[in-house]
């Protein structure tokens, strides 16, 4: 028997460009084809099905689109909502309309966990395989509810599998939201979430902490960060985990490229990457600019970059230039002048009394001045459910 294991698939619109939404829902339809194709026997989904809580409607009808081909199949798919998955100050999850639709089974509905003194799991046996698991957090309340967990494994299945959406300590003290310790025994497999980069084999107890990472990327780091995408699948039978693969799937061919502006004027940087580009078919274009400009950073006409590339046929364009500072620099002070600009921002927030996290906003509104304001917005409120800030 086989399970697929996938999460953060995020349908919706991360990006402000439609042909980069429309490749993460390209990249659900490869995950829901390879599922039906394969005859696989169900689909194990660790969170973020949905970019938002309150997704728009094109999302949850290319959703229920997809969701319905499985059904017609008579495949399951079990999924915890991720944090993701769930409005700001909303306690319900979109999930939930989902699981009452019958299009998949949420296993954090009603039916399946009583929060009281203790929480109480009972999950699903199914295949004989046993799967249960907890949401991702919006809240700080999740944290405790691995502290007084009471599951009751169904012992007669041939593998038992727990699935949640937190970044476990294991991976770093930096980014964590659950110790690993705090993860319940007695499972072969641990379909974890939320974490987009993926991570295999993490032993734990008698099983294995998997993550699968994003289905597509999300952002710019993602894109430049990882070097593919895809899911896991389990092949499991009377003795447990027989073999795992990770299915890579199809993403667009990426240009990466990084310009040094030391001792260069703005207009000589901007020839030199305008040089670079050339004539493609889709491309994802990242543009990384560090150094030290002669002259005004800001003289680099990034708009004329942008359209030139989307006339050359990339379908979104990236340009980065957080490490890029003016040689100029309009401070006396020699101390100050040979740092980067981003670490004199950081300083003087730091001297005004601000917080690690209020820094962190600030830094990034300081970056983002003259992108799109919706952008930004949804960018903020990204940080917000990851916790970043
Ligand atoms: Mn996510």
């Amino acid at each position: 028997m086989k399970f697929i294991h996938v999460g953060d698939t995020h349908i919706g619109q991360v990006y402000k460009n439609d042909n980069r939404n429309n490749d993460i829902k390209n990249a659900f339809i490869q995950l829901i084809d390879y599922t039906i194709e394969n005859k696989i026997d169900f689909i194990v989904h660790s969170g973020d099905l949905f970019d938002v809580g309150t997704p728009p409607l094109d999302a949850l009808l290319f959703v229920t689109d997809q969701l319905n081909r499985l059904k017609k199949e008579g495949i399951p798919l079990f999924i915890i909502p991720g944090s993701h998955d769930v409005g700001v100050g909303e306690e319900e999850s979109i999930i939930e309309l989902f699981h009452k639709n019958g299009l998949l089974i949420n296993l954090n509905s009603k039916e399946y966990i009583s929060i009281g003194e203790r929480v109480k799991l009972s999950g699903k046996t199914y295949k004989s395989a046993f799967i249960c698991g907890i949401k991702g957090k919006r809240s700080r309340v999740e944290d405790e509810i691995f502290k007084k967990l009471d599951i009751e494994i169904d012992e007669s299945t041939r593998i038992k599998i727990f699935v949640f959406h937190h970044t476990i300590s294991f991976l770093g003290e930096k980014f964590k939201d659950l110790e690993t310790e705090s993860l319940p025994k007695g499972f072969d497999y641990y379909a974890a979430g939320h974490w987009h980069g993926h991570k295999e084999n993490i032993p734990y107890d008698k099983g294995i902490i998997q993550y699968p990472g994003s289905l597509e990327y999300c952002d710019e780091k993602e894109i430049v960060d990882n070097p593919n995408r895809g899911f896991y699948i389990i092949d499991y039978n009377e003795n447990g985990i027989n073999s795992i693969l990770y299915k890579v799937i199809k993403t667009r061919n990426k240009q990466i490229f990084t310009f040094n502006a030391n001792g260069k004027n703005p207009q000589d940087l901007e020839k030199e990457v305008l040089d670079k580009l050339s004539k493609n078919e889709g491309d994802i274009l990242v543009i990384k600019l560090d150094g030290k400009v002669k002259g005004k950073s800001s003289d680099i006409n990034l708009v004329k970059i942008k359209n030139i590339g989307y006339e050359l046929g990339y379908s979104y364009i990236s340009i980065n230039r957080s490490k890029l500072s003016d040689e100029e620099s309009p401070y006396e002070n020699e101390d100050i002048k040979n740092q980067e600009i981003s670490s004199i921002e950081e300083e003087f927030l730091k001297s005004q009394g601000y917080s690690d996290p209020e820094i962190r906003i600030g830094k990034y509104l300081i970056e983002s001045i003259g992108e799109d304001t919706d952008k930004i917005k949804s960018d903020i409120e990204r940080m917000f459910y990851h916790d970043i800030i």
